[in-house]
């Protein structure tokens, strides 16, 4: 790791031009991740580099630090290569959050992830499926640079590190946890970030308070499986986390499965578990994720197609 971090740092400094992604459709992990490198390699590289990214920001993470240090993919200026792509928190090739000939193109692609992923894109893979989010290994990464960093800096990686940990609740390790309270010595008000994350639309509060209502329930399988149709699904800010907690929280249910008809003909699927791991399911509707938290989207099926194939799986389960 040690080697690979200094292969890194040794490749920012000789780059004169670099681009950094995350995931389509970035969660706090991969857009504050993006932003907290984005802002290290400015501040002790002299190098701006362009973040990018591709698909919505939910309205929630409007009061991130720097968020106008990340531009829509579509405002990017590729008509010259980039020396250093580095691409954040993916996962899986075809989540990459921008342009894929930034990649394709780039000079040496770097990638930083927490990911399971045997589909890898970077030259210089720097990954830890043991780090709770993207934003610990950056952590780590300044730490072993003893970079220069500041209370944005700080902010970012902490915000990062509560998405993916669900404020603590999925750490599995003591390694955001200890990152946070260094955080906290260096001025991160925790309380603050989560209350700057509670900002969606009413519509996208209610919607979500709404599914949840309507879920279905298989007790057999300790299931319950709420679904966000096509006409609603516009309004949704995120990922629908909230329908997952709520569902999460009823005795007796282990696992949530929340579907979206995104359109007619492609559907998200996003799981949680309580208990054993369900990223096999997800793999199986090719998809992936951690362990208790996993999803995929599927192109060219139907609610009811996918819905049914879910059903399956549990029951194979
Ligand atoms: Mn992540």
């Amino acid at each position: 790791m040690e080697q690979k971090v200094k292969e890194f740092f040794e490749r920012v400094r000789n780059a004169k031009s670099v681009a950094i992604m995350g995931h389509k459709n970035p969660d706090g992990d991969s857009l504050c991740s993006v932003l907290a490198l984005g802002e290290l390699i400015e501040k002790n590289f002299g190098v701006r580099p362009v973040c990018t990214y591709d698909g919505n920001i939910p309205d929630n993470l409007d009061g991130v630090p720097l968020r106008t240090h990340i531009k829509y993919f579509e405002r990017v200026d590729m008509t010259r290569p980039f020396d250093l792509a580095i691409v954040l928190d993916y996962g899986n090739p075809v989540h990459i959050g921008g342009p894929r000939p930034i990649v394709d193109n780039a000079g040496f692609v770097i990638e930083i992830d927490h990911h399971k992923n045997e589909n890898t894109v970077g030259e210089l893979c720097i990954n830890d499926d043991t780090a709770a989010a993207t934003g610990v290994i950056v952590y780590e990464m300044m730490k072993m640079a003893n970079l220069q960093y500041d209370i944005n800096i700080a902010n970012l990686l902490a915000l990062a590190i509560l998405t993916d940990t669900g404020n603590f609740k999925f750490a599995r390790n003591g390694r955001p946890i200890r990152i946070m309270a260094d955080l906290v010595d260096y001025g991160v008000n925790i309380r603050g970030l989560i209350e700057s994350m509670n900002n969606k639309p009413r519509k996208a509060v209610q919607l979500e308070a709404k599914t949840a209502a309507n879920a279905e329930f298989f007790y057999h399988h300790r299931l319950a499986l709420a679904t966000i149709c096509k006409k609603d699904y516009k309004h949704l800010d995120g990922r629908g986390e909230l329908v997952l907690n709520l569902l999460g929280q009823i005795q007796g249910v282990d696992y949530i499965v929340l579907l979206k008809e995104q359109k007619l003909d492609q559907i998200g699927v996003s799981i949680r578990s309580r208990n054993k791991p369900i990223n096999q399911i997800a793999e199986a509707l090719g998809g992936g994720g951690h362990d208790r938290a996993a999803g995929a989207v599927i192109h060219g099926d139907t609610l009811e197609n996918v819905r049914a194939r879910v059903l399956e799986l549990f029951k194979g389960a």
